[in-house]
């Protein structure tokens, strides 16, 4: 089959060349010379570019007729904002977009070769700068203005009874977090990521397993080292390898004893307030017609996280958070109502080339009632592995923040002794 189509090829090309020379040939026989063009190959060239531009133009208006909405209404209050926006530069680019073609192509008509014609010249004109200056301009500064305006309400503080949202990052899912009765985030820190611990939450339990964790490590690494003692068999640089691990452990384990511990806004100990945080890994649940404030942290490399239907898209950098407010103001059952379609779902993208499961980074999104939304939190279980309410601490706890911290990781505290 290649080789038919090589054949193909090949023929095609030898036909070419020997129908040009036919052409060249007959050209000496007329005695016409070959930079002389025919008038009647000029006009037909000038009423192509006519016929081009039609075909042009035609073709554009049929793109935007098939694919211009792409996307149901906005399903959130700056979505409608983002909408017009987008709209009004769309139109703009438009407008122009026919103008200059059709001057393009035009020109190119209106003014093919004839015989007679001169060229008028002119070096200047104050008018011309004047217009191709002013328009694009005003244009600009209107786009940049409105668009400032927008970005500035989707980014600005959050308003007093905004609720908090988290969504974490990773190759290649989202974490959503709900902060829990006590209305705040745990605090999380890098160190204390383990596969149990995808966010890095800090918790009294969740250090105390890390440390276990770094311990069992190290432990398992001297003993190998041990062995060597008795029968040296490995190579020396095997065992300095060895010995800059067992280091770099240790130093991970006072990284995390350095964490510190204080008080938050609402006089609670940052190791406890992590404990009654919802870890959701499945759908993520919004109440209709309340602020959200969303906060992004990733966990490798940068992703973006995408709600097409909400308009709305940030991305999510590791070791820098990231954040912006909505307000969703269609429920997934109303939606679907409205667009006639059972199985439709609003739905949470990663928006930036990560890695190779990228297509597969999403999440479903359900945006219901306050009623249905309380009722699916109540049922999340707390980080704890609690039912929120139960692991909920006492309100105002004013627990001595030390006594909580020695009570949470005895463990923690008596190996690290030993080791520094
Ligand atoms: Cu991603």
């Amino acid at each position: 089959m290649k080789l038919l189509i090589i054949l193909v090829i090949v023929l095609a090309i030898i036909a070419i060349v020997q129908l040009s020379k036919v052409y060249e040939f007959t050209r000496t026989l007329r005695k016409s010379k070959e930079e002389e063009i025919s008038p009647a190959d000029n006009k037909l060239n000038a009423n192509l570019m006519l016929v081009w531009m039609s075909v042009f133009f035609i073709g554009t208006l049929y793109l935007y007729a098939r694919y211009g909405e792409y996307l149901p209404e906005p399903a959130s209050e700056h979505g409608k904002d983002v909408d017009w926006l987008m709209g009004i530069n769309i139109w703009m680019i438009t407008v122009m977009f026919f103008i200059m073609n059709a001057m393009l192509f035009l020109v190119a008509w209106k003014y093919q070769y004839k015989k007679d014609r001169k060229a008028r010249f002119f070096a200047h004109d104050n008018r011309l700068e004047m217009v191709w200056t002013l328009i694009p301009g005003v244009a600009m500064a209107f786009i940049i203005v409105f668009g400032l305006i927008t970005w500035n309400k989707i980014t600005g503080p959050a308003s007093e009874g905004a609720m908090q949202i988290e969504l974490y990052s990773k190759q290649f899912a989202w974490i959503a977090r709900y902060p829990g009765q006590d209305g705040q985030f745990g605090a999380a820190n890098y160190n204390l990521i383990s596969t149990k611990n995808e966010m890095g939450i800090v918790s009294k339990e969740l250090i105390a397993a890390k440390m276990e964790e770094l311990d069992s490590e190290i432990e398992g690494l001297k003993a190998q080292l041990e062995e060597n003692k008795k029968l040296p068999v490995m190579p020396e640089s095997y065992v300095e390898t060895l010995e800059d691990k067992i280091f770099r452990l240790e130093r991970h384990k006072q990284r995390i004893l350095d964490l510190g511990e204080y008080k938050t806004a609402n006089g609670m100990s940052n190791w406890v307030t992590g404990s009654d945080d919802q870890v959701v890994k499945s759908e993520l649940h919004l109440p209709v017609g309340k602020e959200i404030e969303f906060v992004f942290r990733s966990q490798d490399v940068i992703h973006s996280a995408y709600m097409p239907h909400f308009r709305a898209q940030m991305n999510t950098v590791p070791g820098v958070p990231t954040r912006f407010k909505m307000t969703p103001t269609i429920t997934t059952k109303e939606m679907r109502g409205k667009l006639a379609d059972d199985k439709f779902d609003y739905v949470l993208l990663c928006n930036k080339v990560c890695g190779n499961a990228h297509f597969n980074m999403q999440m479903k999104i359900v945006v219901e009632t306050e009623e249905e939304y309380l009722a699916w939190l109540e049922k999340q279980k707390s980080f704890g592995g609690e039912p929120a309410q139960e692991a909920a601490p006492a309100e105002g706890t004013d627990a001595p923040a030390d006594t909580t911290m020695k009570a949470a990781m005895p463990a923690a505290q008596a190996s690290a002794k030993m080791t520094h």
